[in-house]
């Protein structure tokens, strides 16, 4: 049984192909390529932990065979929730050797996100860390098994008082089959098919479930190695994962896996907080790391007082949400390192400014897709392209963009177009010479600093409330984030006061990720309709923003009063 996807149409696989971009190796080659060259090269550093290439390949082979030596088999599906630790890549290349496809769920995933990807999968599998709240006992342990019945097999990275233990598994004596590691892996991933999907990425999502991203082989490698190359990364690249390790930027833009394919290193942090970062920049000759534009404020404003710790900092990536055109301008001099931006999407297209391009593009721009082949479409609202220059939704296609979201026929009929084209929410303008400007949004999701949160998802939490008669997220901004949410909510009868507290701890009882809850909570007596009659956000998200203003120029005033 192999997991279904929406497949690209023959004559573009084969053009795909053709091109050299789908090469129909498999991704677990990232790894096992430097068998015979570079495996005792530095990998992996996690904390006091180093990893060879030959370990971390060794390490993942001795973990498929455990795994398979359980009952897995190629087409089983696996939920995955890991921090940043080593195991998350040794248990991703132990799963992709085996054929069993994962979701990793970011670390800040809760209850609802976990038991959400869970009924989409029905997995056989779950890996997980009792470091997590969640599995600090063994009490969702059994919720989710009782929900899902495939779900088997658990094991559990920490101490724990249910599954296997991973540690276990990866440091046990090898039985005599097991012994000769290296000529394991051809049985393994025997059967593997290169073109089929090799694990799921997650969407930010803009729908009240989290849709999964079926990535196959073909088209993830593609993107990793095409990424790697317009990085420049080498064997002397030294990689700080700051961001969440699942996440499509750090995982593979080019991320870890662009690292481990050019023979680099990556260095693991456990969150991007100067803190952590400026001494494992220092202590490992850090040259290049990825941040979301909340971190780099925060990096911006720690420098003064490092001073050498980020000399060996070239590169630094910055995506996942807006970045500003003067905090791009204050990277390179105050951090002493290139700026690159990325604008890119679990779904697939990844844009970056390449190295030789003018600070104009490098300031202004998200940068130009990957590949030649990458097909971007700029529309009007009624489907019509718009001249270079001006704004509209980017629609696009390509040789690692998703033809559909996993078991979603419904929905994909409005993600996709007639003719494959993904509809990313984004608006954007294209320069004449293809560079590309992220100017705003149009799917209902809130970007917190790269974060992102479907509205619906946290309305339909909201309208459970019985007291809640109607609910609408919408963005505000913030100088920080970017944006964060706001919650404007109207109560069935007109004398009933929910407070912000009361709503957030219901939020917090439906398990939903902290990052979800909504930043401010507004009780109004009506919400804005349009003229078709829907909640006119536009209206709510301008409502909030100038509230904010008078607010910041009061307490601005206030201050003035104080001082004068
Ligand atoms: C990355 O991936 P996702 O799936 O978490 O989010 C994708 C969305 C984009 O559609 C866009 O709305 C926003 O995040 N975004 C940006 C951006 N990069 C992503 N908006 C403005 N400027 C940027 N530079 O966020 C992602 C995936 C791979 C590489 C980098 C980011």
């Amino acid at each position: 049984m192999s997991v279904e996807f929406t497949p690209w149409p023959a004559e573009l696989a084969e053009r795909y192909r053709k091109k050299g971009y789908w090469t129909d190796q498999l991704l677990a080659d990232i790894v096992q390529r430097h068998q015979q060259k570079n495996s005792a090269k530095l990998a992996l550093v996690c904390g006091d932990r180093k990893y060879s290439y030959q370990m971390l390949d060794q390490q993942s082979t001795k973990l498929a065979l455990h795994l398979e030596q359980m009952g897995l088999e190629k087409g089983d599906t696996a939920l995955v929730q890991l921090p940043n630790v080593a195991e998350f890549y040794i248990v991703y290349f132990a799963l992709l050797k085996l054929g069993v496809v994962p979701v990793n769920a970011l670390f800040s995933h809760n209850r609802l996100e976990l038991s959400a990807y869970a009924k989409q999968v029905s997995p056989r599998l779950a890996i997980v860390s009792s470091q997590h709240k969640l599995f600090a006992t063994d009490d969702f342990v059994r919720t989710l098994s009782e929900q899902n019945p495939s779900l088997q097999h658990w094991v559990v990275e920490g101490e724990a008082n249910f599954g296997t233990s991973l540690t276990a598994l990866l440091t046990s004596n090898q039985d005599s089959e097991t012994v000769s590691l290296n000529n394991i892996p051809s049985r393994l991933d025997a059967g593997i098919d290169a073109s089929g999907v090799a694990f799921f990425q997650l969407s930010g999502g803009s729908t009240g479930t989290p849709k999964l991203i079926p990535r196959t082989h073909n088209d993830y490698y593609y993107s990793v190695r095409a990424s790697a190359e317009i990085c420049q990364l080498s064997t002397g690249t030294v990689y700080l994962c700051a961001l969440p390790a699942p996440h499509n930027f750090s995982l593979s833009s080019p991320g870890a896996l662009g690292v481990f394919y050019a023979g680099g290193t990556v260095v693991l942090a456990s969150d991007p907080s100067p803190m952590t970062c400026f001494s494992l920049i220092k202590k490992h000759h850090v040259t290049m790391t990825s941040l979301v534009p909340p971190a780099v404020t925060l990096w911006l404003q720690a420098v003064p007082e490092s001073s050498g710790m980020l000399d060996s900092l070239q590169v630094l990536q910055v995506g996942g949400a807006r970045l500003g055109e003067s905090l791009a301008r204050r990277i390179a001099p105050e951090l002493g390192c290139q700026l690159q931006q990325v604008f890119g999407m679990a779904e697939g297209l990844v844009n970056y400014t390449r190295f030789d391009d003018s600070d104009w593009h490098r300031f202004h721009t998200q940068g130009r897709p990957i590949s030649d082949d990458d097909e971007i479409r700029i529309v009007d609202e009624d489907g019509k392209f718009v001249p270079a220059g001006e704004p509209g939704a980017l629609l696009t296609r390509g040789p690692y963009t998703i033809r559909g979201y996993f078991n979603s026929p419904g929905y994909n009929e409005q993600a996709f177009d007639d003719e494959g084209f993904y509809r990313s929410g984004d608006i954007v303008s294209m320069t004449s010479d293809g560079y590309l400007s992220v100017v705003g949004r149009d799917k209902d999701q809130i970007n917190r600093g790269g974060e992102k949160v479907a509205a619906q998802e946290i309305e339909n939490q909201l309208l459970a409330l019985t007291e809640v008669s109607q609910a609408a997220l919408v963005a505000m901004p913030d100088d920080v984030m970017g944006e964060k949410s706001c919650a404007f909510i109207v109560t069935t009868t007109t004398n009933t006061t929910l407070k912000p507290i009361t709503i957030r701890k219901h939020l917090r009882a439906c398990g939903i990720a902290e990052y979800k809850l909504p930043d401010r909570i507004e009780q109004v007596a009506a919400l804005p309709m349009t003229p078709v009659g829907k909640i006119d956000k536009k209206a709510l998200r301008q409502q909030i923003a100038e509230q904010i203003n008078r607010q910041q120029t009061q307490s601005l005033n206030t201050k003035k009063d104080a001082i004068s």
